[in-house]
């Protein structure tokens, strides 16, 4: 068995015989920025789920729209690797259409998130392996592995081979896994916990000849490699909605992308910063959010640096400032250099603002529970 013959049979034999059944339709599904973990957890975790258990099917769900895996070269470079093709896999409008035909129900797993699904119709979870922030939801749910890692695949891996016993029958889904704790801990430089540690050591004895740090290279590189994409793919490539309320009864919509240039270059690239304001606010308004921000990272002669930016919708402004005056100790956020936007011909009504962000530990996992717990204090 191999994890291409897994999927290839989960699409011509296995889903048709199920789907349409009395029974519930299991699933496993990423959260939405759907990025390298949160694509290798969901398809190693249906694989692993079969190796230990042929007869309980897990379809693993990719959390996007079909068309935007493009925008993901890394995890195309990943699954080409172990011959995985786009055609074997499923995405939100795949899922739309089980939710229409299988009026049995839908179980749901969670990996690499552990908040509530979005769709109706998927609200019965079942599992839940998870890395971020835990919000207490699904008490029941078996497994529920929540826990700090670098990576989540780490996690779900080590949950399998516990009841799988030997990782021999799990190798041809090492390199998947591998994939995902490379590019979230830079080849176990950061982030690592115990449990990536752990899961690592199995897979250098499963895999003695790979080469792990050239691996790491070229995924970084696919990653960061960013030719022939608009400002608005660059917004939806690594993409998170979050609901927030405060105890007004207030609600917002925040949208958070992360990319992989800093804020000079993406002015620069793109032709002004007037010119990325603009799709940003596009963006905001396509999406109906009260604010977009924009997290960037990359690593330059200074090390590794982090900036961060915000469009709030014009009548959301002031209390946007009082967000970032909340959160301005807590990410050590500094205002930019005067002449920076100086330079760029900034119109008078944008309400956009960056910063530089120097607590570069703080990704968008940390950076979501300080903005939600800002919000609820004003
Ligand atoms: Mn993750």
């Amino acid at each position: 068995m191999s994890l291409r013959i897994f999927l290839e049979q989960l699409k011509t034999s296995h889903l048709p015989r199920v789907l349409g059944s009395p029974s519930k339709l299991k699933i496993v599904y990423g959260n939405e920025s759907a990025d390298m973990d949160s694509v290798a957890s969901a398809i190693t975790y249906a694989y692993f789920n079969y190796v230990y258990d042929p007869t309980q099917l897990v379809i693993p769900i990719i959390n996007i729209p079909r068309c935007d895996l493009p925008l993901r070269r890394d995890i195309l470079f990943a699954l080409d690797k172990i011959s995985i093709t786009e055609d074997l896999l499923y995405f939100n409008e795949d899922l739309n259409k089980f939710i229409q035909v299988h009026e049995a129900g839908i179980e749901t797993v969670l990996v690499d998130h552990n908040d509530l699904p979005k769709l109706d119709g998927i609200r019965t979870v079942v599992g839940v392996i998870d890395h971020h922030a835990d919000l207490g939801l699904y008490k029941d749910a078996s497994p529920r592995v929540i826990r700090p890692t670098g990576s989540c695949s780490s996690l779900v891996f080590n949950y399998w081979i516990g009841l799988i016993k030997g990782w021999v029958r799990m190798k041809d889904a090492i390199p998947l896994s591998m994939a995902a704790l490379v590019i979230d801990t830079t080849n176990l430089k950061h982030r690592v916990e115990e449990p990536d540690l752990e899961a690592c050591a199995i897979y250098d004895k499963a895999l003695p000849d790979f080469d792990r740090h050239q691996y790491c290279k070229d995924l970084k590189k696919r990653k960061n490699d960013i030719k022939g994409f608009t400002v608005h793919d660059l917004l939806r490539k690594d993409y998170k909605q979050f609901q927030f309320a405060n105890s007004n009864g207030d609600e917002i919509d925040v949208g958070i992308s992360s990319m992989v240039k800093s804020l000079q270059w993406l002015y620069e690239e793109y032709g002004s910063q007037a010119i990325f304001e603009d799709e940003c606010a596009k963006y905001r308004e396509e999406h109906q959010l009260t604010m977009l921000v924009v997290m960037t990272s990359r690593t330059d002669d200074a090390g590794f640096r982090r900036e961060l930016a915000i469009l709030p919708e014009p009548k959301f402004q002031a209390d946007a400032q009082k967000l970032i005056a909340g959160l301005r100790e807590q990410l050590q956020l500094q205002d930019v250099a005067a002449d920076f936007s100086a330079s760029s011909t900034k119109d008078s009504n944008s309400t956009y603002k960056s910063y530089d962000q120097l607590n570069v530990a703080a990704s968008r996992k940390q950076v979501v529970p300080y903005l939600k717990a800002a919000f609820e204090t004003l």
